[in-house]
């Protein structure tokens, strides 16, 4: 049987456990309260992750053909109605003033940003159908992600609605790259027309 000073020690002992229970208690709710907060926080993470991933675009199929005059950016040109071009028009005035006198712009480009190529053993090359109605030589650039890969000089086919066609080697090539014609010194009326080109193997030439 407790003595009555053992039964008055239990009971200080019991009320002494009682405020460090509750303190447990706010404790753990606040660890719990914490858990949920960084929980919200990773979902939100990735819902944000996911909402600014950007779609991948879908892989290109060899041969690919794609008008000039649906260029994803240019610093030059406009479309112009050609009646023996592709579709009808051109990206026209290329690397030169819109309106008269038509003078040279240096440094244009027409640039494709979402071509995704296909994995391939076969090296690929690009041709360019264009037009040109001046006797002034420029070199066109073809660009890769920004560098040059390789140029070609177009032809005066003394018309601006006369097309001839020449190519770039542009090698191995796969995945997401941008594609751009670049001219650094253009002339009066422009470069050239650009109708369209087509990306193929070499070997299908
Ligand atoms: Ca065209």
């Amino acid at each position: 049987m407790k003595t009555q000073k053992t039964q008055k020690t239990e009971e200080k002992q019991s009320n002494a456990e009682a405020p460090q229970t509750a303190s447990e208690k706010n404790k753990q709710e606040k660890e719990r309260t914490e858990r949920k907060l960084q929980q919200i926080v990773v979902v939100l993470l990735l819902l944000i992750a996911i909402a600014c991933k950007k779609e991948e675009p879908a892989t290109i199929t060899l041969p690919y053909t794609r008008e000039c005059e649906t260029a994803d950016a240019k610093n030059t040109g406009q479309v112009i109605y050609r009646s023996a071009a592709s579709g009808s028009k051109v990206m026209g005035q290329f690397s030169c003033q819109n309106a008269e006198p038509w003078s040279a712009i240096p440094n244009g480009y027409v640039r494709f940003t979402e071509l995704n190529f296909p994995k391939t053993d076969e090296e690929l090359m690009i041709e360019l159908r264009y037009s040109k109605y001046s006797a002034a030589k420029s070199w066109i650039y073809l660009k890769i992600d920004g560098v040059v890969r390789d140029s070609i000089m177009p032809l005066n086919l003394g018309s601006w609605n006369i097309f001839s066609q020449d190519t770039f080697n542009i090698g191995h090539l796969v995945g997401h790259h941008s594609l751009e014609f670049f001219v650094s010194e253009s002339q009066t009326y422009g470069t050239a027309d650009l109708d369209m080109f087509t990306i193929k193997r070499i070997q299908e030439d």
